[in-house]
């Protein structure tokens, strides 16, 4: 047996919920990438592919549902990967519990869903919830965060942010461009810019022909943030070229940009090419292994190391403005309540 194929004394005891595609490449990574922390359940109602995944997992017993993992005593800490739906439930019960989470984005699915959660957490009194918004993570992001507070290069003015798919799944609909995708700059903006989302607009231009029947895109999304910064976020899922998320920062003296392309360089017939990402999961991947790492180690110490509940539940709200922003001309506010103790 290799040192991955048993639970190490000292690690943590990892349920993973969800077995889809980014639970089994959360799987992947815990146990080959990831240092202090073992697969010890795969909690997945389809058996094919709890079966699939567990295969993967060699510590791992098999459970069909969360509750079973629990009483089974078989875990640590839990790693919700299932679609967000059903993380309220799993949430819940993490809680109960006492164990450390680490839930995919998002949250919740509404406003209301999260501030039960939050309330919920508070009534605990410690963060026991980590939201798994993956970019703050990803080393240029840090670059850029650290560059806008150092200030070396004037106040932050503008954002410019693109974010580009390939193509998306059959299952993805209109009010998932904010939902599933827009949510991720929701979260990393204010966080990048040191400010609050105040209002969210979006624009419709001329659609893409390529676009599914369903779907009307590129969507342009404004957002004003409460120190005066204003973000654009070309927001696009049948870009066909690849996968693409970059951000041009302006400042008072200088411009930044993040997310080039950064593959390999090639010079022939004329040409010169840089190769790029086909999906998030290559993208992010540096990103995704950070911030895993990172909770593991923060929850051996009884800590989150990331987005908390509350930032989950301000991207909650939101996603509901932007939901909203697509129905509507002009911008919609984001209003919040005073931040809870637990979380200044
Ligand atoms: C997907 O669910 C993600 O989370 C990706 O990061 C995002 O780029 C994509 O648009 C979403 O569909």
């Amino acid at each position: 047996m290799s040192n991955n194929e048993q639970s190490r004394s000292g690690d943590l005891r990892v349920a993973v919920v969800g077995a889809g595609a980014m639970g089994a490449d959360h799987i992947s990574r815990i146990t080959t990438t990831i240092t202090g922390a073992t697969v010890s359940a795969v909690v997945e109602p389809d058996a094919a592919r709890r079966a699939a995944a567990l295969s993967s997992a060699p510590a791992a017993a098999g459970y069909a549902s969360f509750a079973e993992a629990l009483d089974a005593g078989a875990a640590d800490a839990v790693l919700i990967a299932t679609p967000g739906q059903f993380h309220e439930q799993t949430l819940m019960e993490a809680l109960a519990a006492r164990l450390p989470i680490l839930c995919e984005k998002p949250l919740t699915q509404d406003p209301v869903s999260s501030l039960r959660v939050v309330g919920a957490e508070q009534e605990i009194g410690r963060k026991l919830i980590q939201v798994g918004f993956m970019r703050r993570f990803d080393r240029e992001y840090e670059q850029l965060r650290a560059l806008i507070e150092a200030g070396s290069a004037g106040e932050l003015l503008m954002l410019h942010a693109a974010h580009r798919n390939a193509a998306v799944p059959d299952s993805y609909v209109q009010s998932m461009l904010i939902t599933d995708s827009v949510v991720h700059e929701f979260d990393v903006v204010p966080w990048l810019a040191g400010g609050t989302i105040t209002s969210v607009e979006v624009r419709y231009g001329r659609r893409n022909g390529l676009t599914p029947e369903r779907l009307r895109e590129p969507i342009l999304v404004v957002m004003e943030l409460d120190n005066g910064v204003l973000v654009d976020v070309e927001m696009n899922v049948s870009i066909q070229f690849g996968y693409q998320v970059a951000t041009e920062a302006v400042f008072e003296k200088g411009v930044a940009r993040i997310g080039q392309p950064s593959g390999l360089q090639l010079w022939q017939d004329g040409v010169f090419r840089i190769g790029e990402h086909a999906d998030f999961t290559t993208r992010f991947a540096e990103a995704y292994d950070r911030q895993v790492q990172a909770w593991v180690d923060a929850a051996k110490v009884g800590e989150i190391a990331g987005p908390s509940a509350w930032d989950g539940y301000k991207v909650a709200v939101a996603c509901e403005a932007g939901v909203r922003a697509m129905e509507t001309d002009g911008p919609i506010p984001v209003e919040l309540p005073d931040v809870p103790s637990l979380y200044r």
